[in-house]
């Protein structure tokens, strides 16, 4: 096959990304590993910026997010087992956060693909990216026992924390900044009445937090030690851990129910820089990762989709320029988003070799959030998210 642009990955970027091109009268082709309901299957993101409610809308994507979307203008933040916080971001900044699963915009962009005639070639094996570098990249890959091609004039790696991109930067080109937290979150989903708001906690326990999915779909997550296995975890002790880490004034709200769905995912912190080498463009979790606790990790995808159509578009308009900046211009959103996930992680996780003073100083962060508005604003313009 021959296209504009070749998408590795058919996860949010990827399919985002093969969309927002659409719309610019600029063709691709997306090829995934997985099966679609594989895709479909995974339970990861829930909350949404307003921006990229916004860049959702223009790809065509927005109709459920406004009849079935939740719309946050606060959170609350409960520490020592008994202070509530609350900062009113939607107060502060004017923007509010919308709850609506990654598994529902991942439905929306495979509905809006088919309806785009886009080709997505699913359950792709051995996929491979040649001369990123030269002016005639192609991707080679295997699929239903045929082997294929793709020659593109660009190359998309949006292929997530695992996929093949990344590795095709040179070592002498890219620079990696990482870090990893000596915890996890154990996830689960139940069809039970959710709390009417998001609430985090830091515990001597650890960390817990409260989100939904519908009206009738809890998310909810509590730090776990980084080697546990769902296994080690049934229902009573998850629900008996989670109340345990939440003021009685919150605990006293939840109603519990079986799990339908229960994992644990390792945190980390990740950056490649630059994201492009050549004809190769990185977006989303293939460039960097960051730990779910500030909800970024699927916004961050969207924003650098956004840049990367943009700059595509206005290449092939005779505009050179963006896309020759688009690492530096999707890097400055991204170590903003990265800081923040870190600092708010840090803030609300007990770490196993912390000591008393590191404790204490934490709580006393959350005092100074608790008195003083600039610091609120400071927390509610990095949560929002920054403006494009
Ligand atoms: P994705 O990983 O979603 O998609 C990449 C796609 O590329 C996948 O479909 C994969 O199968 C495919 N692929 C990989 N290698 C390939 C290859 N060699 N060839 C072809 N295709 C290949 N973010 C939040 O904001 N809040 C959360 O609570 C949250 N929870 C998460 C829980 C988990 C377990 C994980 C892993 C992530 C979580 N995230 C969360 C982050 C997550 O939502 C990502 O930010 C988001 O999925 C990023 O989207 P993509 O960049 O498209 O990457
Ligand atoms: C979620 O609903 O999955 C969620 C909400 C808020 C976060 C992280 C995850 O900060």
């Amino acid at each position: 096959m021959k296209t504009q642009v070749v998408i590795i990955g058919a996860g949010p970027a990827g399919t985002l990304l093969s969309l927002l091109l659409k719309r610019n009268g600029i063709e691709s082709v997306v090829i995934e590993r997985q099966s679609k309901a594989y895709v479909l299957g995974r339970i990861r993101a829930g909350v949404l910026e307003s921006t990229s409610v916004e860049i959702l809308k223009a790809a065509g994507v927005g109709g459920r997010i406004d009849s079935r979307g939740q719309a946050h203008d606060h959170v609350e933040i409960a520490w020592r087992g008994e202070d509530v916080l609350s900062i009113g971001f939607g107060r502060l900044t004017g923007k509010n956060m919308v709850a609506y699963g990654q598994t529902l915009i991942q439905e929306d962009l495979y509905e809006a693909a088919s309806n785009e005639n886009i080709g997505i070639v699913f359950e792709a094996a051995d996929v491979e990216i040649h001369d990123p570098d030269s002016g005639a990249p192609f991707v080679t890959y295997k699929a239903d026992g045929q082997a294929g091609r793709v020659d593109a004039d660009f190359v998309a790696g949006c292929d997530g924390q695992h996929g093949v991109s990344r590795a095709t930067i040179p070592s002498s080109v890219k620079r990696e900044y990482e870090n990893a937290y000596p915890f996890g979150w154990l996830g689960i989903l139940s069809e039970t009445p959710p709390l009417p708001g998001l609430v985090y906690a830091n515990h001597e326990r650890g960390f817990a937090l409260c989100s939904q999915r519908n009206p009738m779909l809890s998310r909810y997550y509590v730090q776990c030690p980084v080697d546990d296995s769902v296994d080690d975890w049934s229902d009573d002790r998850f629900w008996s851990e989670l109340t345990t880490r939440l003021p009685r004034s919150v605990a006293d709200n939840i109603v519990t129910g079986p799990s339908i769905e229960k994992s644990i995912a390792p945190l980390r912190s990740y950056v490649i820089e630059p994201m492009q080498h050549g004809a190769l463009f990185l977006a989303g979790d293939a460039a960097h990762i960051v730990p779910p606790t500030g909800a970024k990790g699927l916004n961050l995808a969207i924003s650098d989709v956004h840049y990367l159509a943009k700059a595509m578009t206005q290449h092939f308009a005779g505009d050179t320029a963006p896309l020759e900046n688009y690492s530096a211009t999707a890097l400055r959103r991204v170590w903003s988003s990265v800081r923040f996930s870190w600092w708010l992680t840090t803030l609300l996780h007990r770490f196993p070799d912390q000591s008393d003073f590191e404790q204490r100083a934490r709580e006393e962060d959350l005092n100074y959030l608790t008195q003083s508005e600039a610091a609120q604003t400071a927390f509610a313009e990095q949560y929002v998210g920054l403006d494009l």
